[in-house]
Protein backbone atom coordinates (compact mmCIF):
# COMPACT_ATOMS: atom_id res chain seq x y z
CA UNK A 1 0.00 0.00 0.00
CA UNK A 2 1.14 3.34 -0.89
CA UNK A 3 1.99 5.73 2.33
CA UNK A 4 0.63 9.16 2.78
CA UNK A 5 2.31 12.07 4.37
CA UNK A 6 1.34 12.58 7.94
CA UNK A 7 0.56 16.60 8.30
CA UNK A 8 0.54 18.20 11.87
CA UNK A 9 -1.82 21.29 12.31
CA UNK A 10 -3.29 23.21 14.85
CA UNK A 11 -6.07 22.06 16.29
CA UNK A 12 -7.83 25.32 17.18
CA UNK A 13 -5.82 28.82 17.56
CA UNK A 14 -4.80 31.15 15.39
CA UNK A 15 -3.10 29.35 12.93
CA UNK A 16 -5.88 26.99 12.33
CA UNK A 17 -6.70 29.19 9.60
CA UNK A 18 -4.26 29.60 7.62
CA UNK A 19 -2.91 26.12 8.18
CA UNK A 20 -6.21 24.85 6.46
CA UNK A 21 -6.88 27.61 3.45
CA UNK A 22 -3.00 27.21 2.74
CA UNK A 23 -3.98 22.83 2.25
CA UNK A 24 -6.81 24.45 0.26
CA UNK A 25 -4.90 26.77 -1.96
CA UNK A 26 -2.81 24.28 -2.64
CA UNK A 27 -6.08 22.18 -4.15
CA UNK A 28 -6.53 19.28 -1.14
CA UNK A 29 -9.52 18.39 0.33
CA UNK A 30 -9.94 18.12 3.55
CA UNK A 31 -12.99 18.30 6.03
CA UNK A 32 -12.39 18.82 9.36
CA UNK A 33 -16.60 19.22 9.96
CA UNK A 34 -16.75 16.45 13.18
CA UNK A 35 -13.91 17.96 14.94
CA UNK A 36 -11.70 14.81 14.18
CA UNK A 37 -7.95 13.96 15.15
CA UNK A 38 -6.91 13.00 12.03
CA UNK A 39 -8.49 13.47 8.20
CA UNK A 40 -7.34 11.91 4.88
CA UNK A 41 -7.54 14.02 2.02
CA UNK A 42 -9.68 13.73 -0.39
CA UNK A 43 -7.10 13.97 -3.39
CA UNK A 44 -3.84 13.59 -2.32
CA UNK A 45 -1.53 11.44 -0.61
CA UNK A 46 -1.78 13.65 3.15
CA UNK A 47 -3.66 12.62 5.96
CA UNK A 48 -3.79 15.47 8.80
CA UNK A 49 -3.80 15.31 12.70
CA UNK A 50 -5.20 18.12 14.90
CA UNK A 51 -2.99 18.78 17.66
CA UNK A 52 -2.06 21.48 20.34
CA UNK A 53 0.57 23.73 18.47
CA UNK A 54 3.36 22.89 21.54
CA UNK A 55 2.81 19.20 20.87
CA UNK A 56 3.64 19.62 17.09
CA UNK A 57 7.40 19.84 17.46
CA UNK A 58 7.90 16.97 19.30
CA UNK A 59 5.79 15.01 17.51
CA UNK A 60 7.47 15.92 14.39
CA UNK A 61 10.88 14.73 15.66
CA UNK A 62 9.65 11.55 17.11
CA UNK A 63 7.73 10.64 13.30
CA UNK A 64 3.71 10.87 14.79
CA UNK A 65 3.76 13.14 11.65
CA UNK A 66 6.11 13.86 9.02
CA UNK A 67 6.13 17.64 9.05
CA UNK A 68 3.48 20.26 10.49
CA UNK A 69 2.12 23.51 10.44
CA UNK A 70 3.93 25.89 13.61
CA UNK A 71 5.06 29.18 14.54
CA UNK A 72 8.53 30.08 14.21
CA UNK A 73 8.33 31.02 18.02
CA UNK A 74 7.37 27.57 19.19
CA UNK A 75 9.75 25.40 17.42
CA UNK A 76 12.55 27.34 19.14
CA UNK A 77 11.38 27.37 22.42
CA UNK A 78 10.72 23.55 22.04
CA UNK A 79 14.25 22.80 20.49
CA UNK A 80 13.10 19.26 19.45
CA UNK A 81 15.38 18.16 16.15
CA UNK A 82 13.83 18.92 13.11
CA UNK A 83 14.14 20.43 10.16
CA UNK A 84 12.20 23.65 9.32
CA UNK A 85 11.79 23.33 5.36
CA UNK A 86 9.63 26.93 4.37
CA UNK A 87 8.20 30.04 5.80
CA UNK A 88 4.38 29.80 5.03
CA UNK A 89 3.68 33.68 5.00
CA UNK A 90 0.99 33.19 8.01
CA UNK A 91 0.61 33.98 11.75
CA UNK A 92 3.30 36.58 11.94
CA UNK A 93 4.38 38.03 15.07
CA UNK A 94 7.39 38.75 17.17
CA UNK A 95 8.67 37.93 21.04
CA UNK A 96 9.59 40.61 22.21
CA UNK A 97 10.41 41.92 26.21
CA UNK A 98 8.07 44.72 27.39
CA UNK A 99 7.99 46.94 30.50
CA UNK A 100 4.96 49.41 32.36
CA UNK A 101 4.97 52.04 30.44
CA UNK A 102 5.22 54.53 33.05
CA UNK A 103 8.00 53.11 35.39
CA UNK A 104 11.81 53.58 35.17
CA UNK A 105 13.10 50.50 33.11
CA UNK A 106 14.72 52.17 29.34
CA UNK A 107 16.44 49.01 28.45
CA UNK A 108 17.17 45.41 28.89
CA UNK A 109 20.13 46.24 30.76
CA UNK A 110 18.03 48.05 33.30
CA UNK A 111 16.36 44.12 34.20
CA UNK A 112 19.29 43.14 36.06
CA UNK A 113 18.05 41.36 39.45
CA UNK A 114 14.83 41.70 38.28
CA UNK A 115 11.95 39.30 37.28
CA UNK A 116 10.37 38.88 34.02
CA UNK A 117 6.69 36.66 33.15
CA UNK A 118 6.89 34.42 30.14
CA UNK A 119 5.69 31.19 28.64
CA UNK A 120 8.99 31.24 26.48
CA UNK A 121 11.61 30.43 29.29
CA UNK A 122 14.02 28.68 26.96
CA UNK A 123 14.36 31.54 24.12
CA UNK A 124 13.91 34.34 27.18
CA UNK A 125 17.13 32.49 29.03
CA UNK A 126 19.24 32.56 26.22
CA UNK A 127 18.64 35.73 25.19
CA UNK A 128 19.29 37.18 28.51
CA UNK A 129 22.61 34.66 28.56
CA UNK A 130 24.16 36.15 25.51
CA UNK A 131 23.32 39.79 27.00
CA UNK A 132 25.00 39.20 30.04
CA UNK A 133 21.71 40.22 32.18
CA UNK A 134 21.31 38.41 35.38
CA UNK A 135 17.40 38.49 35.91
CA UNK A 136 15.46 35.60 36.93
CA UNK A 137 12.45 33.72 34.83
CA UNK A 138 8.86 33.56 36.00
CA UNK A 139 7.30 30.93 33.49
CA UNK A 140 3.47 31.66 33.39
CA UNK A 141 1.51 29.85 30.63
CA UNK A 142 -1.51 32.71 29.80
CA UNK A 143 -2.45 36.08 30.24
CA UNK A 144 1.58 36.90 30.46
CA UNK A 145 0.65 40.44 30.16
CA UNK A 146 -1.18 40.80 33.15
CA UNK A 147 2.25 40.44 35.67
CA UNK A 148 3.91 43.18 36.16
CA UNK A 149 0.13 45.04 37.16
CA UNK A 150 -0.49 42.25 39.76
CA UNK A 151 2.66 42.34 41.08
CA UNK A 152 3.87 39.06 39.62
CA UNK A 153 6.76 40.47 37.42
CA UNK A 154 8.54 43.51 36.82
CA UNK A 155 8.54 42.85 32.65
CA UNK A 156 7.23 40.54 30.30
CA UNK A 157 8.54 38.22 27.19
CA UNK A 158 5.22 37.87 25.19
CA UNK A 159 4.30 37.21 21.36
CA UNK A 160 2.80 41.30 19.89
CA UNK A 161 1.36 41.24 16.64
CA UNK A 162 -0.62 44.66 16.53
CA UNK A 163 0.50 45.63 19.91
CA UNK A 164 -2.91 46.54 21.16
CA UNK A 165 -2.50 43.70 24.19
CA UNK A 166 0.04 45.53 25.48
CA UNK A 167 -1.00 49.12 24.80
CA UNK A 168 -3.81 48.41 27.54
CA UNK A 169 -2.11 47.34 29.52
CA UNK A 170 0.05 50.25 29.75
CA UNK A 171 3.26 48.41 28.35
CA UNK A 172 5.81 49.04 26.37
CA UNK A 173 8.40 46.92 23.98
CA UNK A 174 11.77 47.47 24.57
CA UNK A 175 13.67 45.04 22.71
CA UNK A 176 12.71 41.97 20.45
CA UNK A 177 14.38 38.81 20.49
CA UNK A 178 12.52 37.01 17.76
CA UNK A 179 10.16 37.47 14.89
CA UNK A 180 8.16 34.72 13.55
CA UNK A 181 5.77 33.33 11.49
CA UNK A 182 4.38 29.85 10.48
CA UNK A 183 7.18 27.21 9.35
CA UNK A 184 6.94 23.87 7.44
CA UNK A 185 8.78 21.47 9.79
CA UNK A 186 9.76 18.42 8.31
CA UNK A 187 11.53 14.98 10.62
CA UNK A 188 14.51 14.51 9.51
CA UNK A 189 14.42 10.62 8.83
CA UNK A 190 11.53 11.07 5.96
CA UNK A 191 11.42 7.93 3.65
CA UNK A 192 12.35 8.03 -0.04
CA UNK A 193 8.71 7.59 -0.62
CA UNK A 194 7.40 10.81 1.74
CA UNK A 195 9.97 13.17 0.12
CA UNK A 196 8.43 12.81 -3.10
CA UNK A 197 5.15 13.50 -1.65
CA UNK A 198 6.67 16.01 0.40
CA UNK A 199 8.15 18.07 -2.69
CA UNK A 200 5.41 18.19 -4.56
CA UNK A 201 3.50 19.71 -1.83
CA UNK A 202 6.39 22.29 -1.43
CA UNK A 203 6.02 23.20 -5.39
CA UNK A 204 2.31 23.50 -4.50
CA UNK A 205 2.67 26.04 -1.57
CA UNK A 206 5.92 27.97 -3.53
CA UNK A 207 3.42 28.08 -6.68
CA UNK A 208 0.60 29.72 -3.88
CA UNK A 209 3.23 31.73 -1.81
CA UNK A 210 4.70 33.40 -5.27
CA UNK A 211 1.69 34.19 -6.99
CA UNK A 212 0.73 35.82 -3.68
CA UNK A 213 3.98 38.44 -3.73
CA UNK A 214 2.55 39.23 -7.18
CA UNK A 215 0.05 41.23 -9.00
CA UNK A 216 -0.56 40.54 -13.23
CA UNK A 217 -0.62 44.41 -14.73
CA UNK A 218 -2.51 45.64 -17.59
CA UNK A 219 -1.98 48.85 -18.89
CA UNK A 220 -2.11 50.70 -22.32
CA UNK A 221 0.64 53.06 -23.55
CA UNK A 222 1.78 55.32 -26.41
CA UNK A 223 4.21 52.99 -29.15
CA UNK A 224 6.85 55.94 -28.83
CA UNK A 225 6.62 55.27 -24.51
CA UNK A 226 7.05 50.85 -24.76
CA UNK A 227 10.68 50.81 -24.36
CA UNK A 228 10.94 53.14 -21.12
CA UNK A 229 7.93 51.32 -20.06
CA UNK A 230 8.57 47.64 -20.20
CA UNK A 231 11.94 48.59 -18.45
CA UNK A 232 10.11 49.50 -15.47
CA UNK A 233 8.60 46.07 -15.67
CA UNK A 234 10.52 42.97 -15.70
CA UNK A 235 7.94 40.08 -15.80
CA UNK A 236 8.95 36.65 -15.89
CA UNK A 237 10.38 37.07 -19.24
CA UNK A 238 9.89 40.04 -20.79
CA UNK A 239 6.47 41.90 -20.78
CA UNK A 240 3.39 40.88 -23.36
CA UNK A 241 2.95 43.13 -26.21
CA UNK A 242 -0.46 43.34 -28.29
CA UNK A 243 -1.70 46.28 -30.55
CA UNK A 244 -4.77 48.10 -29.98
CA UNK A 245 -7.22 49.05 -32.18
CA UNK A 246 -6.41 52.78 -31.58
CA UNK A 247 -3.02 53.23 -34.22
CA UNK A 248 0.16 53.94 -32.19
CA UNK A 249 -1.10 52.72 -28.88
CA UNK A 250 -0.41 49.19 -27.28
CA UNK A 251 -1.63 46.96 -24.39
CA UNK A 252 1.34 46.02 -22.48
CA UNK A 253 0.66 42.74 -19.80
CA UNK A 254 3.19 42.04 -17.10
CA UNK A 255 3.78 40.24 -13.63
CA UNK A 256 5.20 42.74 -10.92
CA UNK A 257 6.34 42.16 -7.29
CA UNK A 258 3.71 43.28 -4.59
CA UNK A 259 6.90 44.57 -2.27
CA UNK A 260 8.14 47.61 -5.78
CA UNK A 261 3.98 47.43 -6.38
CA UNK A 262 3.84 51.43 -5.76
CA UNK A 263 6.96 52.57 -7.03
CA UNK A 264 6.93 50.73 -10.06
CA UNK A 265 3.02 51.92 -10.77
CA UNK A 266 4.30 55.95 -9.97
CA UNK A 267 7.04 55.38 -12.71
CA UNK A 268 4.18 53.61 -14.86
CA UNK A 269 2.20 56.71 -14.71
CA UNK A 270 5.03 59.18 -15.00
CA UNK A 271 6.15 57.44 -18.17
CA UNK A 272 2.65 58.10 -20.08
CA UNK A 273 0.88 54.54 -19.28
CA UNK A 274 -2.81 54.84 -19.29
CA UNK A 275 -5.83 52.79 -18.05
CA UNK A 276 -3.60 50.56 -15.25
CA UNK A 277 -5.64 47.42 -14.10
CA UNK A 278 -3.88 45.41 -11.45
CA UNK A 279 -5.02 42.03 -10.97
CA UNK A 280 -4.50 39.32 -8.40
CA UNK A 281 -3.08 36.03 -9.19
CA UNK A 282 -4.15 32.65 -8.15
CA UNK A 283 -1.49 30.14 -8.58
CA UNK A 284 2.36 31.20 -10.32
CA UNK A 285 3.86 28.26 -11.59
CA UNK A 286 7.61 28.40 -10.62
O1 LIG B 1 -4.27 25.56 22.10
P1 LIG B 1 -2.92 25.76 21.52
O2 LIG B 1 -1.80 25.45 22.47
O3 LIG B 1 -2.79 25.04 20.20
O4 LIG B 1 -2.83 27.31 21.13
P2 LIG B 1 -2.12 28.53 21.87
O5 LIG B 1 -3.14 29.21 22.70
O6 LIG B 1 -0.83 28.13 22.49
O7 LIG B 1 -1.69 29.41 20.64
P3 LIG B 1 -2.45 30.57 19.80
O8 LIG B 1 -3.53 29.95 18.99
O9 LIG B 1 -2.77 31.74 20.65
O10 LIG B 1 -1.23 30.99 18.86
C1 LIG B 1 -0.68 30.09 17.96
C2 LIG B 1 0.49 30.74 17.26
O11 LIG B 1 0.04 31.91 16.55
C3 LIG B 1 1.60 31.28 18.13
O12 LIG B 1 2.48 30.28 18.59
C4 LIG B 1 2.28 32.26 17.18
O13 LIG B 1 3.16 31.55 16.32
C5 LIG B 1 1.12 32.79 16.35
N1 LIG B 1 0.70 34.17 16.72
C6 LIG B 1 0.66 35.24 15.86
C7 LIG B 1 0.30 34.62 17.93
C8 LIG B 1 0.02 35.98 17.79
N2 LIG B 1 0.24 36.33 16.50
C9 LIG B 1 -0.44 36.72 18.95
N3 LIG B 1 -0.68 37.93 18.83
N4 LIG B 1 0.13 33.98 19.12
C10 LIG B 1 -0.31 34.67 20.17
N5 LIG B 1 -0.61 36.01 20.14
C11 LIG B 1 -1.12 36.61 21.41
C12 LIG B 1 -0.02 37.09 22.37
O14 LIG B 1 0.42 36.04 23.19
C13 LIG B 1 -0.72 38.20 23.17
O15 LIG B 1 -1.52 37.66 24.20
O16 LIG B 1 -1.90 37.75 21.16
C14 LIG B 1 -1.65 38.78 22.11
C15 LIG B 1 -0.98 39.95 21.46
O17 LIG B 1 -1.62 40.33 20.30
P4 LIG B 1 -1.73 41.88 19.90
O18 LIG B 1 -2.34 41.89 18.53
O19 LIG B 1 -2.62 42.53 20.92
O20 LIG B 1 -0.33 42.45 19.89
ZN1 LIG C 1 -0.03 26.42 22.53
Amino acid sequence: MSENLKIAIQKSGRLYEGSMKLLKECGIEVSNGNNQLRVQAANFPVEVFFLRDDDIPEYVQDAVADIGFVGENVVTEKNKSVEPIEKLGFGKCRLSIAVPKNGNFRSIADLNEKKIATSYPYILGEFLKEKNINASIHEISGSVEIAPRIGLADAICDLVSSGSTLFTNELKEIETILSSEAVLICNKTLSAEKRVILESLLFRIRSVKKAKNNKYVLLNAPNNKLSTICKLLPGMKSPTILPLAEPGWSSVHSVISESDFWNVIENLKANGAQGILIIPIEKMIV
